[in-house]
């Protein structure tokens, strides 16, 4: 198991060399492409975390309210799905608001296993965890799930269960996200759960309203990585120079997030120096939307056999049980 748990992800060709570099390794190749781009993970410092949490109370932003939603009126039935003893393993965990849901109504699970890059931040939830759910082994993993990380040796009996809710999957590429559904299938192990959420496509007005909010809070969230890059990079980012935009990409099945120049303009970052005429955008996130079935068949062609699904009255949201 710890042999497999430590095979690396691997990536398609842009995102490949990506994974591995650091963030002003990051901003140099990305800068310095054409189209320019970044990897949606930088978005996360704190201001940004602080931020994506504003984004979720947004009245636009349905995901995660919808997906609180279907947790709540059927986590009864999920947990027929969670074997005796199971372990909970969830995958980046932002916060523990949606496992809670599930560890409530499963009583039969013996352990719970955050996994996030924040170490500080996974201390805080386990100490407020351990407080309310005292019957249960808190057991967090500080890495970046993204990437090969081992289970913990004390849940090496017992079956698993994978979380993965708030369609984070989304940010994948949909290859990546068949690989990435392939790597926890090691990590977990023949005979495993996993519990997924997955954001529908839908009315493009309503996939563009959630991303482009009337408060500019997802706005303020684009454009922190200029900050951010500002801060950390010694840029020199002029945030009036440059604006969000983020459209559903119904083609590619996605929303897009951009930072567009709103002149020609020179940037100087990471000790480089970066060009953008008028109207050039930075490519800052892609969020993928699936059908349930679009789901099922790439969630088949990483190995898993989807066992049940769950979706909301507006056919939104989805979660999925798949097994290995
Ligand atoms: C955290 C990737 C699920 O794609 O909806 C929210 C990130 N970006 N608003 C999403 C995000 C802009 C979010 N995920």
């Amino acid at each position: 198991m710890a042999a497999l748990a430590r095979t690396a992800l691997r990536y398609s060709a842009r995102h490949e060399a990506a994974a591995s570099e650091t963030f002003a390794e990051h901003v140099i190749h990305g800068l310095g492409d054409n189209p320019k781009w970044l990897s949606a993970k930088y978005f996360y410092d704190s201001t940004g975390s602080d931020l994506f949490e504003q984004i979720t109370a947004l009245p636009e932003y349905y995901p995660t309210r919808t997906e609180l939603g279907i947790l709540e009126k059927n986590a009864r039935a999920m947990s027929a799905y969670i074997p005796l003893a199971a372990a909970l393993v969830e995958f980046g965990t932002g916060s523990t608001r949606k496992a809670r849901i599930l560890l409530n109504a499963a009583p039969q699970v013996s352990a719970y296993v955050p996994v996030d890059i924040s170490a500080e931040f996974l201390a805080q939830e386990a100490a407020a965890l351990r407080r309310d759910v005292s019957n249960i082994a808190i057991l967090p993993v500080a890495a970046d799930f993204t990437r090969d990380f081992d289970l913990p040796s004390q849940i090496r009996a017992r079956p698993r269960v994978g979380f993965f809710p708030g369609s984070t999957i989304g940010n994948f590429e949909p290859e990546d996200a068949a690989e990435f559904l392939r790597q926890a299938a090691r990590i977990l192990g023949h005979g495993s759960t996993m519990i997924i959420g997955i954001d529908l496509i839908k009315d493009a007005a309503v996939l563009n309203a959630a991303y482009d909010d009337a408060a500019g809070v997802t706005a303020k969230f684009n454009l922190n990585v200029l900050t951010r890059m500002n801060r950390e990079l010694g840029g020199n980012f002029d945030l009036s120079a440059f604006r969000h935009r983020a459209f559903y990409n119904a083609e590619g099945r996605r929303i897009e997030m951009h930072l567009e120049s709103l002149k020609a303009q020179t940037v100087t970052v990471a000790g480089r120096r970066f060009d953008f005429a008028t109207g050039e955008t930075i490519h800052t996130e892609n969020s993928y939307k699936y059908t349930v079935d679009s789901f099922r068949a790439l969630a088949e062609s990483a190995g898993w056999r989807p066992a049940a699904t769950w979706t909301d009255e507006k056919g939104y949201f989805s979660i999925h049980v798949l097994k290995i």
